[in-house]
């Protein structure tokens, strides 16, 4: 009897672990993957200059040009970057992210985060 029980226990975890898993699996793929979105700076400007992307997702800025430029926003703000340098933020919350360059504040771009 009391064999019989532990089998059962058994039985019910082992299905209640597949339905886990099961969950899992339904949940990625309802549930869009974060992604990364690449914003290119070349002749000093952000290209593109307005981005939407969801919440979670990343951007990465890149410098083209020979010369340095920035990232600067009220929620974030990047170091110098030379040539080639790249920057990258995660955007969790919803909302409007204007920035500039921080060395050349007439250089704009906006995210959107929906
Ligand atoms: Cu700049």
């Amino acid at each position: 009897m009391k064999k019989l029980f532990v089998l059962s226990l058994l039985v019910v975890l082992f299905a209640s672990g597949c339905s886990l898993f099961g969950n899992a699996g339904k949940s990625t793929d309802m549930n869009s993957v974060p992604t990364n979105r690449t914003i290119d700076i070349k002749n000093s400007v952000f290209m593109p200059s307005t981005s939407s992307i969801k919440a979670g997702d990343s951007v990465t800025w890149t410098n083209q040009d020979t010369f340095a430029h920035s990232i600067k926003a009220d929620d974030f703000s990047s170091s110098e970057l030379t040539t080639g340098q790249t920057y990258t933020f995660t955007f969790k919350k919803k909302g409007t992210y204007e920035y500039v360059c921080d060395l050349h504040p007439n250089m704009k771009g906006k995210i959107v985060v929906e």
